[in-house]
């Protein structure tokens, strides 16, 4: 018997090595289905075009609010059950404290629309397994298990309907700290591997999802997270229900297979271009759930320089907000917000809809490509100015006063003028002119908006072709 175990390991030994030493052939790339590629492209056209939208975290985790019985827990508002680490029988009592009575959905939506942003997406449930809205698959949710006793969603879901606003949904597919089989929750139920996932998975998660997709209208996208666990085959299987049940519905980059679009780690936005539809899930602090002690608030300017940085990368900015436990949103949050939303009115020609930069070289390192009129290579911080496109339109955002003149990169395209995007006057014109076969722009100091503001420079054609 032992010889013939020898034997047989030997013979797979050998096989391996035979086999690593064989060129194998290339693994065949993945089949594109054509059909397939094109409902994604025409699923994706709107978020492509949409470029901001509203990212909501909320919760039974707003009640403590960073602080668990008098003790500061670090990090994350919303992972305060995780950090602390907070007994499950003693952290579900928060829902019996849960009564937002200050929430009003048509005020989230309002102030969406006044920033100036194009979707939302709200919790549904994260880690912690609370339901933020009516299920039937777990009590543990805002209907059966609060004083509050109302379907938020629900709610929201009929002010975006009122107000035109697309919504969609973020659902913690693998962590949920409530549930004995979810993963994640080690300090009451053990490692993660000794439990019955599937259980969990086919006997909740899934289920829920169903739920969200069936009940609440058109849903724009599911935002799945930190895919756990999540094999080919059971992130396949979120993938056909939300497939089957909302065939518009777009899939994030968490799901644990390939979504319809990329979702970049938080706060990372990418130093380059990126062909591909891509998010940034991004925060005005530091928290994505309600912090009381986080009021490290970023300025209108950083936020409207890192969404025109996105956008001339090809990328979707979703910056989320935290409301607190009675209903209503961080004021500093909503004033930033809304200080974007204005700049929005008057300059979001250069976003919704824009293309990304033609060029690149403003993007990264200091570029001994870019030369100027005398030919010396140039040195600049990169966040001078950002470019994006539309047809015959390059879009030039500056965020500091440009150098005077301020010349285009090498282009084949002839320009032919130049003006201030916004201006009640109609467009207040810049002047331009061809110089060493290259554009110039005489930008007057100062330029209209402190904060940024945006030159547009008409050229032949429909797209830059630059000179490399
Ligand atoms: C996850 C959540 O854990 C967090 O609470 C929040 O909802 C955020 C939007 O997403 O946090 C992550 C997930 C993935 C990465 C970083 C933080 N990542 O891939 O770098």
């Amino acid at each position: 018997m032992r010889s013939r175990v020898l034997a047989l390991a030997l013979a797979a030994l050998l096989a391996a090595t035979v086999i690593a030493q064989t060129p194998q052939p290339a693994a065949a790339p993945p089949k594109i289905d054509p059909a397939a590629e094109a409902a994604k492209t025409a699923r994706l056209a709107w978020f492509r075009d949409a470029k901001y939208g509203l990212f909501i975290h909320w919760g039974l985790y707003s009640i403590p609010a960073g602080e668990w019985k008098g003790r500061r827990s670090l990090g994350l508002g919303e992972w305060i059950m995780f950090r602390t680490p907070v007994p499950v029988k003693e952290y579900e009592q928060l829902a019996s404290q849960f009564n937002p009575v200050k929430y009003n959905a048509d005020e989230w939506v309002a102030l969406a629309k006044d920033a100036g942003m194009k979707y939302i997406v709200i919790t549904s449930k994260h880690h912690d397994g609370f339901a933020m809205f009516h299920s039937t698959v777990s009590k543990y949710n805002i209907v059966d298990a609060t004083p509050f006793k109302r379907d938020v969603l629900k709610e929201l879901a009929d002010a975006c309907k009122r107000q035109g606003m697309r919504l969609g949904f973020y659902y913690s597919q693998s962590q949920d700290w409530h549930e004995a089989n979810g993963a994640g929750n080690t300090w009451d139920f053990g490692a993660d591997e000794k439990k019955d996932y599937d259980q969990y998975l086919r006997g909740k998660a899934e289920p829920q999802v169903k739920e969200l997709l069936t009940q609440y209208g058109p849903v724009a996208l599911i935002w799945f997270d930190t895919p756990r666990m999540m094999t080919e085959e059971r992130a396949q299987r979120f993938a056909n229900i939300v497939r089957e049940l909302g065939p518009q519905t777009l899939i994030d980059g968490r799901l644990g297979t390939e979504g319809d679009y990329v979702s970049t780690g938080d706060n990372v936005i990418p130093p380059q271009v990126n062909g591909q539809a891509w998010e940034v899930p991004a925060t005005i602090n530091h928290t994505w759930g309600y912090r009381r002690d986080d009021t490290d608030w970023k300025s209108a300017g950083e936020i409207t320089f890192k969404l025109l940085d996105i956008v001339s990368k090809g990328g979707n900015y979703l910056l989320n907000v935290g409301p607190m436990s009675d209903g209503t949103i961080p004021q500093p949050s909503q004033d930033v917000l809304r200080t974007v939303g204005r700049w929005l009115k008057v300059n979001g020609d250069a976003v919704y809809g824009a293309g990304p930069t033609p060029f690149g070289d403003e993007l990264g390192e200091t570029s001994k490509a870019m030369k100027d009129v005398r030919g010396d290579a140039m040195a600049f911080r990169q966040t001078e100015w950002r470019y994006t496109t539309k047809p015959g339109k390059l879009y030039i955002t500056f965020f500091v006063e440009p150098r005077a003149p301020f010349v285009l990169p090498a282009m084949k395209n002839t320009v032919s003028r130049a003006y201030y995007l916004g201006g009640d006057q109609g467009a207040v014109p810049v002047k331009l002119r061809t110089e060493n076969g290259r554009a110039v722009l005489d930008i007057e100091r100062p330029i209209p908006d402190p904060m940024a503001s945006v030159v547009v420079v008409e050229f032949s054609g429909t797209k830059i072709e630059p000179i490399k």
